[in-house]
């Protein structure tokens, strides 16, 4: 049987860069890990070193955090996002300080290189500052590889395995009515998913619900940011009683055909949070999202014993690893972690894979609170694997996009980014510096007695 021949120079040629290999421990491709770019390619483009990084911190509209990396090549920089809610200085700090200084000279393409450096080499690992940080430099590798090729980053994962990103909204209210109104405007707008939030009777602005919202921008924006943090009150009961009430009225009124979402914002324990799963079953919600605390991985076993509503976790974890135990368990339907907050696209792709194994689906969170770099990626990543499941979305105001420009767009219902290299987001760094940055907090939240309870 004929071996196919890749002729003599082929050969060659790998033999050359074979032993181009063995003649330093750490050539690949006729490039040094770990350090700048040296010796000459064997072919293709010439070698890149990153000549500077630049952490902007901007508030059009709300903070964000962003990373331009510049590179030795005219004009070709990357752009990342590293907002951490409530917490942006710390993580423009670490970037300016820590690791902004091991970046300068090394070469910009060694995308997995640099993620594995500056998560283990800190050795302190992990962390929502750190992989918030990570993640800004990592999205702007990406963006700067995609430049490069000429290519957007969804090709360079493999290419499109979709039209677009089935995206979900957010609906909420005072009452019952003011949901189902809320749910109709979204539907109008094309939106097939919508997650639903009712305020709580007696229980002030109960998270997702806080304020009246008038359309489904605002809507979007539920993490509310102040200038100190403001406490919300939460009880276990009657938010117990009425969400179930919520999701029967809706069914009633609109049909079985809208994907209905709820999120829970890790605010129950275990045999509440089955109960909640168990009275929610009759109303076939898309998924029921962040049960329980992060803390508490194996109570999922609770209360996948006592319910087929579909599970959703993971905007509060910051690895990899964090999503091991549910994954591999397959306690829950849906991952949502955070790009932003987890690494960035080097370790998104991982958790993905991790899941498709274990028929688990993506469900990246997309909050207004992360910058459009992050929602470009997350957008990249969704058409680009086969186990994508649904997008949380926000429309961003005039404003952040005059500095941020580039955002996914969304059309009936689905998300999308176009053919423009790299991510396609980037920043205005002069009109950034007209907004800067303010003070604000996440809420908190406690019970009536006063003791702290989860937000
Ligand atoms: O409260 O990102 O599903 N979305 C969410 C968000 C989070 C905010 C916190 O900064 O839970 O609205
Ligand atoms: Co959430």
């Amino acid at each position: 049987m004929a071996t196919r021949s890749h002729g003599p120079g082929r050969r060659n040629f790998l033999k050359l860069t074979g032993a181009a290999a063995l003649g330093g421990p750490l050539m690949a491709g006729g490039t040094e890990l770990g350090g700048g770019a040296t010796s000459p390619r064997p072919r293709g483009l010439p070698p890149l070193k990153i000549t500077e990084v630049r952490v902007i911190v901007t508030c059009p509209g709300r903070n964000y955090v962003v990373v331009k990396i510049l590179t030795s090549e005219p004009g070709l920089y990357g752009v990342g996002d590293a907002t951490l809610n409530g917490r942006e200085l710390a993580v423009a700090t670490a970037l300016e300080k820590h690791i902004a200084p091991l970046l300068i000279g090394r070469d910009p393409e060694q995308i997995e290189d640099t993620y594995q450096y500056l998560f283990r080499g800190s050795y302190w690992r992990s962390g929502p500052v750190q992989m918030t940080a990570v993640a800004g430099v990592d999205l702007a590798l990406w963006d700067i590889k995609g430049k490069r090729a000429g290519m957007p980053v969804y090709q360079l994962l493999g290419g499109r395995t979709r039209i677009g990103a089935l995206a979900y909204t957010h609906a909420s209210g005072s009452d019952f009515t003011e949901v189902e109104d809320a749910v109709r405007r979204a539907q109008a707008r094309g939106f097939k998913c919508v997650r639903a939030q009712v305020a709580l009777p007696g229980l002030e602005g109960t998270y997702g619900t806080s304020g009246k919202q008038k359309s489904e921008e605002q809507a979007g924006r539920v993490a509310q940011q102040a200038d100190l943090p403001a406490t919300e009150l939460f009880e276990p009961g009657p938010y117990l009683r009425t969400v179930p009430r919520l999701f029967a009225h809706l069914r009633s009124k609109l049909g079985e055909e809208v994907e209905l979402l709820h999120d829970t914002h890790e605010k129950l324990g275990p045999i509440d949070a089955a109960r909640l799963a168990k009275e929610l079953e009759p109303y076939h919600l898309f998924f029921l999202e962040d049960l329980l605390r992060p803390e508490h991985k194996e109570s999922f076993h609770v209360i996948r014993q006592h319910s087929t509503t579909p599970l959703a976790m993971g905007e509060l974890f910051n690895s990899l690893w964090d999503c091991v135990p549910l994954i591999s368990e397959q306690l829950i339907d849906y991952i949502r972690c955070d790009i932003g907050h987890i690494g960035g696209i080097s370790a998104a792709r991982k958790v993905a894979a991790l899941a498709e194994a274990f028929h688990v689906k993506t469900a990246w969170h997309g909050p207004a609170d992360i910058g459009p770099p992050t929602h470009a990626a997350n957008i990249h990543v969704d058409i680009s694997i086969p186990n994508f499941g649904v997008q949380e979305m926000v429309f961003f105001p005039e404003v952040t996009q005059e500095v941020l420009p580039g955002s996914p767009t969304f059309k009936d219902g689905y998300m999308n980014v176009d053919d423009t290299p790299g991510l396609g987001t980037d920043v205005d760094e002069e009109k950034a510096k007209k907004y800067p940055y303010q003070r604000a907090y996440l809420p908190t939240a406690r019970r009536k007695d006063g003791s702290v309870q989860d937000w």
